[in-house]
């Protein structure tokens, strides 16, 4: 999955993309490198981002669904918390709907069930502005688990099929917490769902490789991704599409290789 955000405060400036021609030209590049979808997102979830209301959030993505379902023919999924905005795009042949605060909002599942799209159901402890600020605790596997199960089993009930579940590393989380869900992330696969994982580039691994900046951090984010696949995820979220279809490759041969 290739990130397209159309925003000005992303945390990553490369993954950000100003108008609908910029956006079509590096959707197209990412498909070419080997991306299955594009992930469209209009609204930055860093810690402290400037909240961007509906009418500049459907402004930015609709004209920019409809170009690209003409463009290129990977599913799109679009990064959203707001129904008004999952309807409109979902309406205009987006297919998927990433939602990072896990379909909490019962509009959210309704709007999804109705379009009989795929979906993305993510962990988050608190909201973007303030989950960094002191993140707790008792046991984050089992509490970031359970609460994904019971996602699922509302997003099921509403006849939502297609369910893809998100640890959400970075959100609301310290780097102990991200460790510990990527190291555990195995223990994922009994709700039967696929896992996604998103790590591309995010401030862990900067703290991990002792200060990288946001720039630097492509080979701390490609080992993660790998252990993370090796560990159970089936898609990966990421900003450099060539460099991680090459470095899945090789992980994915080795999970599947014979005994
Ligand atoms: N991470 C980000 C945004 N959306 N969605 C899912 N399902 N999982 C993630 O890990 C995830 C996500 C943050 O990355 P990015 O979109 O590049 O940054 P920003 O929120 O600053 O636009």
């Amino acid at each position: 999955m290739g990130v397209l955000n159309l925003t000005t405060d992303s945390f990553y400036a490369e993954s950000r993309v100003a108008d609908v021609e910029e956006a079509v030209v590096k959707a197209r590049r990412m498909v070419a490198e080997g991306a299955d979808v594009v992930d469209l997102g209009a609204e930055s979830s860093r810690p402290g981002a400037a909240p961007v209301d509906e009418a500049e959030e459907l402004a930015r993505l609709v004209p920019l669904v409809e170009r690209l379902r003409r463009e290129v023919d990977v599913p799109l999924s679009i990064d959203t918390v707001k129904p008004e905005v999952a309807d409109e795009c979902l309406g205009r042949g987006a297919q998927i709907l990433n939602d990072i605060r896990g379909f909490r909002d019962a509009e959210m599942v309704r709007v999804a069930a109705r379009h009989r799209a795929t979906v993305v159901t993510m962990h988050m402890q608190g909201t973007p502005p303030t989950m960094q600020h002191d993140p707790r605790y008792e046991d984050v596997v089992a509490e970031v688990k359970q609460y994904l199960a019971d996602r699922v089993d509302a997003l099921r009930e509403a006849g939502v099929r297609d369910i893809m579940i998100d640890p959400g590393i970075g959100f609301g989380k310290t780097l102990a917490h991200n460790l510990a869900l990527l190291r555990h992330l195995g223990e994922f696969q009994t709700l039967g769902c696929p896992i996604l994982v998103g790590v591309s580039r995010k401030s862990f691994l900067g703290t991990l490789t002792g200060g990288l900046p946001v720039e630097e951090r492509l080979e701390a984010s490609l080992a993660a991704m790998a252990a993370s696949v090796m560990n159970g995820a089936r898609v990966v979220r990421v900003h450099d599409v060539k460099e991680s279809k090459r470095a899945v490759a090789i992980v994915d041969a080795i999970r599947r290789a014979g005994a």
